[in-house]
Formats: structure tokens, sequence, C-alpha cells
């Protein structure tokens, strides 16, 4: 939708014959062209909306029963260039029916969807974005789908981080249990029993270090060893998670998930799989921000793979961008994961070029963390990419 890669081109081919820079500023507002959706509106609001949109020169789209006046409160999607939509916010403050909150709404989101640089802290480290970070997995579980059991002695387990670090990794992500479709959890003592000396070892390792994990003592113990982020495949839904990451001033991962590994790829079903993320993060950060966890301390995960189907996959990649209007960092894993095995017909080993490929788009769509595997190969990749995004930008 948004592309400020083209924006940067229009806004030089206009430089190059001649226009002037305040004609640039003025001009540039109209080539970008946003899509913003609104939920939840009272029905008469949504019909001063549709109003003030078209008398913008932009475009409400809404339901039919809006039109025969049948429901009570609807969803809206508008959308049109940034300077329409700043005419139509300045509208709106002054209309009723939840006018001046839909004017807030839109421009808090289109300043987030032009937000390109965040700064997450974690503990005490800063973790500046662009460039790009990779978080390298660090699996010490003898049932991981894909390198299980390889990394199970702590020396190998160890060795390996380092290796990661070598070849690029800005974050090494610690996780003792498997969390692959159908796995039965693990007990606490004896993810425990996993990863403690694992952080034991790496202490004093010159990147952050991040837990994978959902149990609040599990992520305690690793906090206290020197781990910085959570990273929480439920989304601080366990019972004092929320609690203790903020009581060790660590980063947060907040990762969708429908249902848990052990049933989440049993029939999964969406009416609208990027509305259902976005009000989930949305309700997950209002969670963390009411448990003391400050919006610098979080990151957003679509979870790719978790209770989704091939095509909800696929559609999150390529639609990630729409969650940049929440203004928070996300993080992609898609990793060598099924639904990469399923579009190649591939076995989880032969699944790197289809990872980058997964990758390379994301980071177009916006993401800002990749979650992988093979870190020399993907931090290549996205390298490249960067590069060619951010050429004379
Ligand atoms: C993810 C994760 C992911 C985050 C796993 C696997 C399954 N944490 N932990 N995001 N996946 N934040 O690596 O295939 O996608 S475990």
């Amino acid at each position: 939708m948004f592309n400020p890669r083209a924006i940067a081109d229009l806004e030089r081919e206009m430089q190059r014959i001649g226009v002037s820079p305040e004609g640039i500023e003025i001009m540039a507002r109209k080539g970008k062209f946003y899509k913003i959706r609104l939920e939840n509106l009272p029905l008469k609001g949504a019909l001063i909306l549709k109003q003030e949109a078209l008398a913008a020169g932009m475009e409400c789209a809404l339901p039919w029963c809006t039109a025969s006046l049948t429901c009570d409160t609807t969803d809206a999607i508008l959308f049109g260039t940034k300077r329409q939509f700043q005419i139509l916010a300045e509208k709106m403050k002054m209309q009723p029916f939840k006018g001046a909150k839909m004017a807030e709404e839109i421009e808090v989101c289109l300043e987030n969807l032009e937000r390109r640089e965040y700064e997450v802290r974690a503990g005490g480290w800063r973790i500046r974005m662009p460039p790009f970070r990779v978080m390298g997995i660090l699996n010490v579980t003898p049932d991981s789908f894909s390198d299980g059991g390889k990394f199970l002695s702590v020396d190998r387990a160890v060795e390996h981080a380092h290796r990661m670090v070598e070849e690029g990794a800005d974050i090494i992500d610690i996780g003792g249990e498997s969390s692959r479709p159908f796995s039965e959890p693990v007990s606490e003592e004896e993810e425990l029993r996993r990863v403690i000396p694992v952080l034991e070892e790496l202490d004093g390792l010159k990147v952050p270090i991040s837990i994978d994990t959902y149990k609040p003592r599990v992520a305690e113990e690793a906090l206290k060893r020197g781990a910085s982020i959570v990273n929480d495949i439920y989304g601080l839904r366990r019972e004092g998670m929320a609690e203790i990451a903020r009581e060790y001033d660590a980063a947060v991962v907040i990762m969708h998930m429908k249902g848990e590994p052990k049933n989440m790829q049993v029939n999964p079903h969406y009416e609208d799989v990027i509305g259902e993320i976005t009000r989930f993060f949305r309700e997950r950060v209002e969670f963390a921000r009411s448990h003391g966890i400050e919006d610098d301390r979080i990151i957003l995960d679509p979870g790719i793979g978790f209770g989704k189907r091939l095509e909800d996959n696929l559609m999150i990649i390529r639609s990630l961008g729409s969650f940049r209007c929440l203004g928070y960092p996300i993080l992609m894993g898609t990793s060598r994961k099924s639904f990469i095995g399923k579009v190649l017909d591939l076995d989880v080993s032969e699944r790197l070029e289809g990872t980058i490929a997964t990758n390379v788009i994301s980071l177009m769509n916006g993401a800002s963390i990749f979650r992988v595997h093979d870190v020399k190969e993907n931090v290549r990749a996205l390298r490249m990419a960067q590069a060619v995004m951010e050429a004379f930008a």
C-alpha cells in the first residue's frame, strides 16, 4: 500500500525536473496512498464519515446494513491519499457521534504507517531499527521439528549461539519447549533444566538474549540470568507473565496464536485473518500497557504457522504493512516452517530459499526483526534487499 521508497523516488523525479521544494512537499502528499480500517463505529458517525470522505475525494467503504440502517455499529475501510486523509481528519474533529475519536485514530494510524524507525529497550539494551535485526534460534529441545536434538548438550548449544552471533545474529532466542504443531507441553522443571545451564554459559554474550517461553517462572529464571526479552507465543496470556516482564524491564514479543500448540492446526479458520490478528494485538497491547510495560518494550508478531492455514500465512506476509498502523516493530518467524514445505513440496532441510523469499518480502512490507535458523544466509539476503530499498533514499 504505502511504499516510502516509491515516494522518495517520486520526490527525486520532481527535483530532477526542477520543481521547487515547497511544491514537492505539497504534491508528494498526493502521491502517498493509504488504506485504514476503523472498527466499531456508531452508525450515525459512520454515515458522516462517508460523506466527509467523499467530499475530500477519497472513499469510505461501508457494509450494506449502513445503507438500510439496520445495524447499530459498523467497520469502515477508508482509502485515499495522505492529503485527503488530512482533510478528512480535520473535518471529523468537529463532527458528533465519535467524530473526534475517529479523527484521532486516523491521525495516529497515519503517523505510525509513516514511521520507519523504532528503538526497543530490552533490560539495559537498546535495539535500534533500521537496520533490520536477525534473531538466531537456539533450540534446546529433543523434539524441535527442524533441528531437534542437535543442540541438546550445553557445550554444543553455547557453541552454536556464538557461531550465530559471528554470522550476524543481533539477538539469540533460547527455547526449551517445542511448540511445533501437536506437541505436548513439557514441565517447568524440564524446561528450566534445559535452558538454565545454557543461559549461565552465555553470560556476557555481546548481543541480547530472548527466552522463548510462555511459562512465567521459566521467564523469570531466565531474566535473572541475563535474558532481556520475553518471547511469548501466548502473548502474555498466562497469569503472571506481564508482571514478571515488567519487574525485570524486559522487552516482550507479543505473538498471535489461535488455540495452543496441542490443537492449533486442527481446522484453523478465520473470517478475516488480518482483522482478527489486529484486534488481538490491540487488546494485548492495552493489557501490557496496563501492567506497566512501556511502548518501547513491545514487539508484535503475527505468529506464522500458529493456528493458520497456508493461505492465512501467505496473506499475513502480503498484508504485514497494515499492522504498522499500531506503531510497534514487527517480528516475523517463517524459518523452515511447513507452509514453505507445502508451497515448494520440500522437506524441512530444504526450506532455506523459501524462508529467504518470505523474509525479503516481509522486510519490504515493514517487518523489522527476523527469527531464523540459518543466520548467515538470511543476513546476506536481507542486507542485499535493504541496499536496494535504500539506494539513494
Ligand atoms: C515462533 C516463535 C515465531 C516467535 C516459534 C518454529 C516454532 N516465537 N517460536 N515467533 N516460532 N516470536 O520455530 O518453527 O514465529 S517455535
